[in-house]
């Protein structure tokens, strides 16, 4: 989509409901994989971001600290990653709703807390996971993920999860062009024990 404006960020913005009107926002990090770069936008337990566009440098992206919506975000290029989900709950549900997501040289999605992600009408493009549960966070949770409506083009793995600790992962109508792993199965360590 087309910004309607760009706003450049000096340090991270907290919000619970967020409606971005189809703006561009920068500035976080240094666009690369570094793991130590602050998110751009936190998003609080119940809330929606909705009607963004994040270009370069994006940091660490969303980060939802309980259950949250993210509505209509695009990610021209995803920065370390593009959102990552935190709850401890494990009845918490993430819905990522419309939107996409291109260049994101590692992971798009990133679970680490408990609960449920739900990706759906979303677009994804040159990246490496459209979404993985943590491999060695120190939780080592239950985390499910549905796909459903999710078009890949030139993307690695769609969802990479840990079955030792019983993650799901379900998939709905997925297109993909080129070629893409649908599930990668993972045996999660937690830190400090690998
Ligand atoms: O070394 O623990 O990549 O939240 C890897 C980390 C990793 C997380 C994750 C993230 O699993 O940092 O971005
Ligand atoms: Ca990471
Ligand atoms: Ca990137
Ligand atoms: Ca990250």
């Amino acid at each position: 989509p087309t910004a309607t404006g760009s706003v450049k960020l000096a340090d991270t913005q907290q919000v619970t409901n967020f409606d971005g009107g189809m703006k561009s926002y920068y500035g976080i990090g240094d666009g690369g994989q570094s793991e130590s770069q602050d998110p751009m936008f936190e998003v609080a337990n119940g809330g929606t971001i909705q009607n963004v566009i994040i270009d370069a440098p994006a940091g660490d992206g969303i980060h939802c600290l309980g259950s949250c919506t993210i509505r209509n975000v695009w990610w021209n290029d995803v920065g370390e990653d593009a959102a990552t989900f935190m709850s401890s709950s494990s009845s918490a549900t993430y819905l990522v709703d419309g939107g996409g997501a291109k260049s994101g040289s590692d992971k798009v999605f990133q679970h680490n807390g408990a609960g449920t992600v739900t990706i759906k009408n979303f677009q994804v493009h040159s990246s490496g996971k459209l979404y993985r549960a943590c491999g060695n966070c120190s939780s080592s949770y239950q985390r499910h993920v549905v796909m459903d409506g999710v078009t890949a083009r030139s993307t690695k793995v769609l969802a990479g999860i840990n079955t030792n600790w019983g993650d799901t992962a379900r998939f709905r109508r997925i297109t993909v062009y080129g070629s893409a792993v649908i599930c990668e199965k993972y045996k999660g360590v937690p830190k400090g024990s690998e």
